[in-house]
């Protein structure tokens, strides 16, 4: 029984227009196993009720790193709708309902769609999108081939306190982007209100600034993987694998 939102102008009430445009982006909606069973929007896979009864989503999470073994921050945008004004990782969004995105070629077999690899190119195709659209990242500065997908973390939460109407509750595919050269970034403030390149260590004092709020998925990240794959830049392949850590 999935809710559309008993009160529309309640849900939205003082939210950004393009944002609340946004909201009808359709997710590709999963089964526990990671298997798409279907569309949904962004608002409904977004909505607490709808997450409670088990509702889930696929989304991915860019991890992005200069020449010198920086990572590139984004504090979010306070016109975004859920988890506003957070601290997080380059870019993190959802491969949306459409061949490109599931993964699917002309010359893919039926069967294709439930496949990692399909799942993967779909992802990568939507993180070059999305580092476009939040960052000015060009294409050429992302070219699909140096996207490094590690692996898969499903993970809920709230946006906000338990009292929220809105949060998360998706297998996220963990990909890693190291930069060849200096990356032009054109940030589009409507998403993103600030972002900055740190070191491991001066990510770690950011973590001690009681004034700095982070994401509830990049503290996850960050307490389980993304130091061990940040001291490895140059051998990350140890760390792919085939599984959905459940966090
Ligand atoms: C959703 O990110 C994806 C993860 C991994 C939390 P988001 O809220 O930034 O998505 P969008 O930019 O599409 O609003
Ligand atoms: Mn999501």
């Amino acid at each position: 029984s999935v809710k559309s939102g008993s009160n529309e102008e309640d849900l939205f009430h003082g939210h950004d227009e393009e944002q609340i445009r946004l909201m009808e982006e359709l997710c590709i909606v999963l089964d526990n196993d990671d298997k798409p069973v279907g569309a949904g929007t962004k608002k409904l896979c977004h909505i607490m009720d709808n997450i409670n009864e088990g509702l889930l989503h696929r989304a991915f999470s860019v991890f992005l790193f200069n020449e010198d073994g920086e990572l590139l921050l984004q504090q979010r945008a306070d016109e975004k709708i859920t988890f506003p004004g957070m601290w997080t990782n380059t870019c993190c969004s959802h491969p949306l309902c459409v061949p490109s995105e599931l993964g699917i070629t002309p010359e893919s077999d039926s069967g294709d769609i439930n496949t990692l690899t399909a799942a993967v190119s779909g992802a990568k195709v939507a993180a070059q999108r999305k580092l476009d659209h939040e960052l000015g990242i060009p294409y050429s500065d992302s070219p699909l081939a140096n996207f490094q997908y590690l692996t898969r973390i499903h993970y809920k939460s709230a946006s906000g306190d338990e009292t929220s109407k809105w949060g998360e509750h998706e297998i996220d595919y963990i990909l890693i982007l190291k930069a060849k050269n200096d990356i032009t970034i054109n940030a589009n403030y409507n998403e993103v209100k600030d972002y900055k390149y740190v070191s491991a260590d001066e990510l770690k004092v950011m973590f001690e600034d009681k004034n700095l709020v982070f994401t509830p998925w990049f503290k996850l990240i960050c307490q389980t993987f993304l130091f061990k794959w940040w001291s490895n830049l140059d051998s990350l392949d140890q760390f792919k694998d085939d599984e959905i850590h459940r966090l």
